[in-house]
């Protein structure tokens, strides 16, 4: 289904539906070129270091694939060093997809930047809900009404690339008791978690976007997403909000619809924020 962001009412009422939507074209070639770029500072930036890396909310997350060497795998809050990134995260062509949802005080959860480089061999998502990495669920009230991802293509996203697959509709069944077994991000997507919990791998959907479409889902719409098999990266820009009123957490985005610049950090999730609050290495990759 091809939604465009004139039609509020059609991809709402999808997205109550299938616990996901797509709205085509919301940015341009452009802001495209210009996200790109960004991304590519990104990179090079955390490539800088010698290991994943983190400084207060800022984190780069950089793993040893078996076929690329290092590879930035994501990075977390760039938007308080990046000032392109920073204006994209509080677009008010986000909030105008959002806010039928959500209204128009808005923390921000997630600001993350995914690489999906081809060629390498480790880049896959297992199958999971968000609700999991909500912690600590005592600062999410009705998480699942309250919060909503979003994702910007910047490159076409398709199933050679490595394209997110959904359990359209999976976001009515609540959070679901997937098994424990390590990262998402190190864990291939496997048709076998979706039969652990009796649900037919026959439903699942390709996420298919081009530059500049935005898609957003639920907490609870199971997800994941492949290898890249193509010559193409395939990288996505991500913004989850929450009602202000209903979390303790985040980072204002948008009061009263109005954009929020960041200042000094605030507890997201790194729990040590004002513990240790100084530039280090995370040794676990
Ligand atoms: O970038 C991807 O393919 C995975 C994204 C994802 O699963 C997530 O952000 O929860």
């Amino acid at each position: 289904m091809h939604l465009q962001l004139d039609d509020r009412d059609d991809y709402i009422a999808f997205y109550r539906e299938f616990g996901y939507a797509v709205i085509k074209g919301v940015f341009g070639p452009g802001d495209i070129r210009e996200l790109g770029e960004a991304f590519d500072r990104v990179q090079a930036r955390a490539l800088s270091h010698g290991g994943s890396f983190r400084h207060q909310n800022v984190f780069f997350r950089v793993a040893q694939d078996r076929a690329l060497g290092r590879i930035v795998r994501y990075a977390q809050w760039p938007s308080y060093f990046d000032e392109v990134l920073a204006r994209f995260r509080t677009d008010r062509r986000l909030l105008e997809i959002v806010a039928p949802l959500l209204g128009t005080d808005l923390k921000q959860i997630i600001n993350q930047m995914h690489w999906k480089p081809p060629g390498a061999e480790m880049v896959e998502f297992g199958y999971h809900q968000d609700i999991r990495f909500r912690r600590p669920r005592s600062a999410y009230r009705a998480p699942e009404q309250s919060y909503v991802q979003t994702a910007i293509a910047i490159d076409p996203h398709r199933r050679e690339n490595g394209a997110m697959t959904l359990y359209p509709g999976s976001h009515k069944l609540g959070e679901l008791a997937f098994p424990e077994r390590g990262r998402v991000m190190d864990r291939a997507k496997s048709e076998d978690d979706l039969l652990a919990m009796g649900l037919d791998p026959g439903n699942i959907v390709d996420l298919i976007l081009d530059p500049g479409d935005v898609a957003f889902w639920n907490l609870n719409t199971i997800h994941g997403s492949g290898p890249n098999t193509s010559r193409m990266d395939r990288r996505v820009y991500l913004n989850g909000y929450v009602r202000a009123d209903a979390c303790d957490r985040g980072e204002w985005a948008f009061r009263g619809g109005e954009p929020c610049p960041l200042g000094d950090p605030v507890l997201v999730h790194y729990e040590d924020l004002h513990s240790r609050p100084h530039p280090h290495y995370v040794d676990d990759v």
